[in-house]
């Protein structure tokens, strides 16, 4: 029998199966898919790492928190995981991306710069915001790489935990004394159950009672007018854009990676979908679409279009996580409702779903992703 049984093996699970066994857990980790897989949420070649956070200053201790051990996870596996280029929240000063962050940064005394439209283009040339936009710089932003760190995680679990592929969890129940979780191959009993489901929360996790909404999502790639240089990770930081109308487009300097090129998505744009019947075609409407809305922005990035990678978002009404005790099942911890911006938080909620499932409580700040707060 195992201690701990993980279902779901991308950003979340990884981390979750690789903390669990560090402290001497026997875990199981199932996945649907491979490893590192292009299905789900965790890939893409980048997501962006920042800490003046505008979602909401609770994230902020999470963040120093996951800093740490972005850097620990770097050291222990041996890969390059995360490059810290800077980051830029560009838009009118009262956008949310911009006075969000910046609510962030004075609360928790983090460094950051305020810079108006001209010095945005002084520094970053490649950048042309409107007279009246401004950016709050943060030296201590930048991306990391999302397989490279499911696959470390994976790597330093199955030192210790059996990790099988191509096993979905199909359902569970709790027992007297833990878990039964049945999969598409066979039963397994275990104490706890962590369940990392991405996309496939409203599937196995309808008794949360969360309206989660899942997103058709697009990464495009672009080879920028006038030569990639310009755009290279040694210079040229990540930046969240937010125009008047609040719409948010983000995006990453050019770096290595299958496709080369520099990455650009639009935030929040998706069209509802399942795991099931999402649509895997970019249709030339969107990408011209993408190029229109960065033409004024950043003229240079939508050269040629290079290619374009759909993901899926778990969106909650707030848009904040789900992290907790299940609230039906004593034994069974759940994290889901990523809502787009969860991957940067990778390690730290691999160290709360380990303090949940062994210690059922996490000194961990974790009140706002409360599964039974109101959606109202
Ligand atoms: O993960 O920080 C993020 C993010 C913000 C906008 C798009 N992604």
């Amino acid at each position: 029998m195992y201690d701990v049984i993980v279902a779901g093996l991308g950003g979340m699970g990884s981390a979750a199966a690789h903390h669990l066994s560090s402290r001497g857990a026997r875990v199981l980790g199932l996945e649907r898919f491979g490893p590192a897989h292009a299905n789900g949420s965790s890939h893409g070649g980048s997501r962006i790492i920042r800490q003046s956070y505008f979602e909401d200053p609770a994230y902020v201790p999470l963040l120093l928190r996951a800093y740490e051990l972005w850097e620990k996870l770097e050291r222990d596996s041996g890969r390059d995981l995360l490059s810290m280029t800077g980051g830029v929240m560009v838009g009118p000063p009262l956008s949310k991306t911009v006075a969000g962050s910046l609510l962030s940064a004075q609360q928790w005394g983090l460094p950051h710069e305020m810079l108006d439209a001209d010095e945005i283009r002084r520094r970053f040339p490649t950048l042309t915001p409107e007279p009246d936009e401004v950016a709050l710089y943060e030296a201590r932003a930048g991306f990391v790489r999302p397989e490279e760190t499911v696959t470390a995680h994976l790597q330093l679990a199955a030192a210790r935990a059996d990790i099988h592929f191509e096993e979905p969890m199909v359902a569970f129940e709790s027992t007297s004394d833990g878990v039964r979780v049945v999969t598409a191959k066979r039963t397994y009993e275990a104490g706890e159950l962590v369940i990392c489901p991405g996309a496939w929360a409203p599937d196995l996790l309808a008794d949360l009672n969360v309206p989660f909404a899942i997103e058709r999502q697009i990464q495009y790639w672009f080879d920028p007018a006038g030569g990639v240089a310009q755009f290279d990770h040694s210079h040229h930081p990540i930046y969240i854009w937010e125009n008047a109308e609040g719409v948010q487009v983000y995006g990453f300097p050019a770096h290595d990676g299958p496709s080369g090129g520099a990455k650009v998505a639009f935030f929040r744009k998706g069209v509802l979908c399942t795991p099931d019947t999402i649509d895997r075609t970019v249709y030339q409407d969107e990408i011209d679409a993408m190029a229109a809305h960065m033409a004024t922005r950043i003229p240079n990035l939508p050269g040629k279009f290079l290619r374009a990678a759909t993901c899926m978002y778990t969106t909650t009404p707030d848009e904040h996580f789900v992290i907790a005790r299940h609230p039906a099942h004593e034994r069974v911890t759940v994290a889901c409702g990523f809502s787009g911006h969860g991957f940067k938080f990778v390690p730290v909620v691999g160290e709360i779903l380990a303090d949940l499932a062994l210690d059922g409580r996490t000194e961990h700040p974790i009140a706002l992703f409360d599964p039974s707060r109101s959606f109202a």
